[in-house]
Parts: structure tokens; C-alpha cells; sequence
């Protein structure tokens, strides 16, 4: 769509810079005057009175009401916001590496970083002389539940590019596990099981590959499967798989407990675009919870790298799946908090199909039954429907990505139009800016959905904002659902690219502020000081010698380190330990090595690690580049690296 479809002066200062009352009037005459046209002006003007009594805008020091959870798709960390101000708070690196906090470097996160990582991997890693990935793409960040409600224990989230989960513990909102998922490639979808709680982690892997995929095999399609994984979300190990036909895309489940189910385009086992995008009809796969852990409890399935694998394919006439056809390459799959409905984006189909969770009994107890009859409605949306979510009030909010927009419709409406009743199921559409991707709302997946709040993740901005080359942030919409109308509240340029996000009120989300020092973050730590004889918490003056294994302990109080200078040998391997002994709140310091590519992040009442090879030899300072103090700058020590005797 053409930029002039948008009432482009719309602006987040023309809706909210102004205060109440006649300033309303004022930005409705406006729009007018802009002559902004279609549903995204009027909804607009008619959205005005929420907008300018609140709306996107808070004070300096006003908190959020809720916690934005973003994935950031190629950066692979995971972003914290609030909303609705739509400012960011806080990134959690996951797959990534980064210079601030020393993820990827330090040997705390290295040990998450690896410790799930196949053989396979770890042998691919070293002969390029790496320990870990440097990317990820994360896309789908999702919290743990209880009984269908956000329980504020852990988010998990997904790597494509890797093939990994991921959990962050949501009290210090640091990652603490990752694991690579064997026989799958490339984790898409993603979900955490809603009841009776989370419990599973279903994760879909997207790239059908061979079954034994040793290299003997490309071009015969009939040799390709692809796994469904079912992780146990409390101990991060992988429960079971399900070999599936087609790939798979995205993930949801029941808020009985029962059922997972996972779109899938690709149902041709296609290898190219057009071979993959043929038929006019491809599928949901319906995982039966039950049937498969009856199935491993029975011993009906292979072991696979460690994973119990059950038969799932097409046409295995058991009860472990069911395909329902849906039209062309569906993608998005939403479950409703009526805890009945489940809503599938058609892609390149303009309809979502809804599917009766309450049908699904049904076909698997009879498999002469059609799959299609747990589909209870299909209203055509508009082009490129994406994803959906939902107000808890009957409606759903699907965003169209060809058209540029968000429709809001109503589900009951959309299952009598397809029992033949007529009325139109649309109530509105609102024009976003531009190809919106995902949408997510108020606590929209949980039962708590509360209508207030949709933000569209648009994958481009184009002329949004200031020109920034040819690369361009995306721009993600807030948009008030709270009224009658939708209203466009604000704009907000990302960088690359948040896929989906989840918006949790800040009454689930607890964290703490000062680390907890026998935290397991730092296990190895602990146990290493003690084989030592060292009291971590404090240090030690000298280094200590095992060999050529050198271990430095320090602690750090603003602002200075317990030690101020200490001597190694050229090619010693070094082990440098901080502890941060300050409690205050907000307090963290450093610890960054000159010229050896070293910096780490140590939290109050946190250690941190990090291991390297000193083999240059001379005074080398080390630093605290986290600003702590008026003598922040002061806070900074010597390394004597000797050289080795010749
Ligand atoms: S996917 Cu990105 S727009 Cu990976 Cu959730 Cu649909
Ligand atoms: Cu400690 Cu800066």
C-alpha cells in the first residue's frame, strides 16, 4: 500500500501532547483537516477521549502498567518494555553475544551457552576455533503458565537460526538455560503448556531434513520427516518428539491440557517455492497429548540422539496426531481465552479458519470422521492474514500483512456467517504502517485477556520516521482496543526484528533487585573458591597457582577492587573472579581487561567470571566499565603479565 492510505500527520504529539478536553476536539478537527481517510482516521477520532485521558503517554517516573516480553528475531536477545509508554527497559542477551554484560564470555554464561549444545555442534564449533554461536533468531518469546494464567516464573523462547530453546529466569530476568533440540532443525513456533501449567514447552521444528541425515540423501522427499518437541519446561530436557509430515510453523495448545496443535504449510514436502506453496490446502497437525505419553509409557517409539521419537506421519493410523486441512500455507495459530476457540491465519489464504477445541474429542476417537469438522467457522479477513489475538470479549484482532492492517472481528458473528446466518463478522479495520507481522494484546493469551491494549509489529516503517540510510528501523504500533474503535496511540521504531511479543501486567512480574549470593548462577564459582580455600565473598590477596592455572579472586566495593594490582606468568591460563559486595540497589559494576577483549557484568551481590591465556606480556589495567561512582574512573587495578623464561 501507498503511504497515502495513512493519515500520515498523524502524529503521537498531535493525539496526546495536549491535555484533556478541548484538545480532543482539537486533534479530531485535525485529522479532519488532514483529511485522513478510511478506517484508521475515523478510529482515530473516535478513540480520542481514551487517548487524551491517558492513553500512551506517562510522565517522567510514571511505571508502566504492563511488561512488554519482545523477541528481537536476528539479534537474538531477548527486550523488556513497558507498556504503554513503549519505552524500552531492558535487553536480555540469549543467542547473542554482548559487550556490555560479557554474555558469550564470561564462564557463567558459557556454561548455559553450552552445556546444551549437541556434539555435533560443539565439534563444528572448534574446528572454526569458536565455543559458541555468535547469532540467533529469536522469535517467539512466551511466559510460563498456571491453570491458564501467566504464573511469573520463567519465559521461554525459541532460536531458528540454531535450533535451540532458551528459558530467562523472570526473578533476575537472566537467561539461565539453553538447549539445542536434536533430530529438528530450526525452532519456529513455540508455546508453553497453558494447563493445568507449564509443565510442556512445544516446540516446532520448521526444516524437514532426512531422517538419518548423514549426508547420503538430498533429493528424495519421501526420506524427509520433521519432529514436534515437547520439552519439560522445569528441567529443560526434552520429554518426546513427534515425527510429523510438512513443516511446521507455529504452535498452540488447549486450555484443557488435551491438545497442542501446530500450523503447517509445506504439506507437499515441497523443496522449492513452487513446489511448496502447490496445493491449495495444507494442515493443522493436532498433537494428543495423552495418546502420546500412553504411546512412550508403551515403548511404541524409536530412540532417536537420545529422544524417544513417536510415529506421527500421516497416515500412521494411530491416535498420536490428526491433520485437518486448512487452505493455502497457513501460518499464525492463536488460542482464544473463551478456552474454546482456536484461530489459524491463512497466509496466503484471506480467511482464518476457527477451529472447536470441544470437536477435537471427536475425530480422534472416530478417524473416519473428517478432520474439517472441528473447523466451525472461516471468515474471509482480508489479504495476508498473519496472526491473531484476542480481547476477551468475543472479538479477535488479525493482522493482514498485504493489506496493511489489523482487522478486528467477532467470533460468534464469524461461526453463524458460516453456519449460514447472514451478518458480517468485520467490525473495524485500522490501516498500520506497514505489513504487520505479529499483533499481541493486554494479557491477550492468558484467560486474564483484558481488552485494553494491541500493538502491531509491522516489519517495515518506510517513511515513519527520520531517514536513517537504507536500512530502516520497523515500527511497532500501540493501538488503544479499549473503546468502541480502535485508536492509534504511538509509533515506535525497532531494531531488527521483533517478531512477537507478549504484554503481561506488572502485578505477575516480581524481580528482584539485589542478586542473591548462593544464586546457582555462579555454582562453579562457588565450588572452585572453596576447593581453593577461598571465601568468595571477599577474595584473596594473592593469586592462586595450579599449575599454570592461575585464579585471581576479587571482590569489588564502589568504588574499588579488593585488589589493586596481581602478577601472572606468560601463557598462564587466567581465571579472574569478581564478587560485587555492594547491596544498593542499581549498583553494578565491571569488570573490563585493556586490549584482551574482556568485560563482564557484575550485578549486586553478584560473581562473575572469565577465563583467558595471558600471553602478552606487560602492564595491562583493568577497569570497571559499568559507572558506579564519582571515582568510577579511580576504579581500575594492574595486570603484570611476565614474560616467560626463555
Ligand atoms: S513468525 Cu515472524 S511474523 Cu516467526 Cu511468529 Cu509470523
Ligand atoms: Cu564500579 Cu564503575
Amino acid at each position: 500500500m501507498s503511504s497515502s492510505d495513512t493519515p500520515s500527520g498523524i502524529t503521537r504529539r498531535g493525539l496526546l501532547g495536549a491535555t484533556a478536553g478541548g484538545a480532543a476536539a482539537l486533534g479530531s478537527s485535525r485529522l479532519a483537516l488532514l483529511g485522513g481517510t478510511g478506517a484508521a482516521a475515523t478510529a482515530a477520532a473516535a478513540g480520542q477521549a481514551s487517548a487524551a485521558t491517558g492513553g500512551a503517554a506517562l510522565a517522567p517516573g510514571e511505571l508502566d502498567e504492563y511488561y512488554g516480553f519482545w523477541s528481537s528475531g536476528q539479534s537474538g536477545e531477548l527486550r523488556i518494555l513497558g507498556v504503554p509508554s513503549m519505552r524500552e527497559l531492558m535487553r536480555v542477551p540469549v543467542f547473542n553475544r554482548c559487550s556490555a554484560t560479557g554474555w558469550g564470555q564470561t564462564n557463567e554464561s558459557l556454561k548455559i551457552l553450552t552445556e546444551g549444545m549437541l556434539p555435533e555442534t560443539k565439534e563444528y564449533l572448534a574446528a572454526q576455533g569458536k565455543k559458541v554461536h555468535d547469532n540467533g533468531d529469536l522469535h517467539h518469546p512466551h511466559m510460563s503458565f498456571t491453570e491458564g494464567k501467566y504464573d511469573g516464573r520463567y519465559l521461554f523462547m525459541n532460536d531458528k537460526a540454531n535450533t535451540r530453546v532458551a528459558r530467562v529466569r523472570c526473578d533476575v530476568m537472566k537467561c539461565d538455560k539453553i538447549i539445542e533440540i536434536p533430530n529438528a532443525k530450526a525452532i519456529h513456533g513455540l508455546r508453553p503448556q497453558k494447563w493445568p501449567r507449564t509443565g510442556y514447552v512445544f516446540a516446532n521444528g520448521e526444516d524437514e531434513v532426512p531422517m538419518v541425515n548423514d549426508g547420503s540423501v538430498l533429493d528424495d522427499p519421501s526420506k524427509y520427516v520433521n519432529f514436534y518437541t515437547a520439552i519439560d519446561g522445569d528441567t529443560m530436557e526434552i520429554a518426546w518428539q513427534v515425527m510429523v509430515s510438512g513443516n511446521l510453523d507455529n504452535t498452540d495448545c488447549d486450555y484443557q491440557g488435551k491438545y497442542a496443535f501446530s500450523t503447517s504449510y509445506n504439506s507437499e514436502m515441497g523443496m522449492n517455492l513452487a513446489e511448496m506453496t502447490a496445493s491449495e490446502m495444507d494442515h493443522v497437525v493436532i498433537f494428543n497429548l495423552e495418546e502420546i505419553e500412553k504411546g512412550i509409557a508403551a515403548g511404541d517409539y524409536i530412540e532417536l540422539n537420545g529422544v524417544k521419537v513417536i510415529d506421527g506421519r500421516k497416515g500412521q493410523n494411530k491416535n498420536y496426531t490428526r491433520y485437518v486441512p486448512i487452505p493455502n500455507s497457513p501460518h499464525g495459530i492463536n488460542t482464544a481465552p473463551d478456552k474454546k476457540h482456536v484461530c489459524v491465519a491463512g497466509k496466503l489464504s484471506p480467511t482464518v479458519s476457527v477451529l472447536d477445541v470441544t470437536k477435537i474429542d471427536a475425530i480422534f476417537a472416530d478417524p473416519d470422521l473428517d478432520p474439517r469438522s472441528v473447523v466451525v467457522a472461516e471468515p474471509q479477513l482480508g489479504l495476508g492474514p498473519l496472526h491473531t489475538a484476542y480481547d476477551g470479549k468475543g472479538n479477535a484482532f488479525t493482522t493482514l500483512f498485504l493489506d496493511s492492517q489489523v482487522v478486528k472481528w467477532n467470533i460468534e458473528d464469524a461461526i453463524r456467517l458460516y453456519n449460514g446466518e447472514e451478518v458480517d463478522p468485520i467490525i473495524e479495520k485500522i490501516d498500520v504502517a506497514y505489513q504487520p507481522g505479529h499483533n499481541s494484546t493486554s494479557m491477550g493469551e492468558t484467560l486474564d485477556a483484558d481488552g485494553k491494549w494491541l500493538i502491531s509489529m509491522n516489519k517495515f516503517s518506510k517513511d515513519r520516521f527520520l531517514n536513517t540510510g537504507p536500512l530502516k528501523p520497523e515500527n511497532e504500533q500501540l493501538i488503544d482496543i479499549s473503546g468502541d474503535s480502535m485508536t492509534l496511540v504511538h509509533d515506535g521504531p525497532t531494531f531488527a526484528e521483533p517478531h512477537d511479543s507478549i504484554i503481561v501486567h506488572r502485578s505477575v512480574v516480581n524481580p528482584v533487585s539485589v542478586w542473591s549470593r548462593d544464586d546457582p548462577m555462579w555454582e562453579d564459582a562457588r565450588r572452585q573458591a572453596e576447593a581453593d580455600g577461598v571465601d568468595l565473598d571477599w577474595g584473596h590477596d594473592e593469586p592462586i597457582r595450579d599449575g599454570n592455572k592461575v585464579r585471581v579472586y576479587m571482590s569489588s566495593v564502589a568504588p574499588a577492587f579488593s585488589m589493586e594490582k596481581f602478577t601472572v606468568k606468560q601463557g598462564d591460563e587466567v581465571t579472574i573472579y569478581v564478587t560485587n559486595l555492594d547491596e544498593v540497589d542499581d549498583l553494578t559494576h565491571g569488570f573490563c581487561l585493556n586490549n584482551h577483549g574482556i568485560a563482564m557484568e557484575v550485578g549486586p551481590q553478584a560473581t562473575a567470571s572469565v577465563t583467558f591465556t595471558a600471553s602478552k606480556p606487560g602492564v595491562y589495567w583493568y577497569y570497571c566499565q559499568w559507572f558506579c561512582h564519582a571515582l568510577h574512573m579511580e576504579m581500575r587495578g594492574r595486570m603484570l603479565v611476565e614474560p616467560a623464561e626463555a
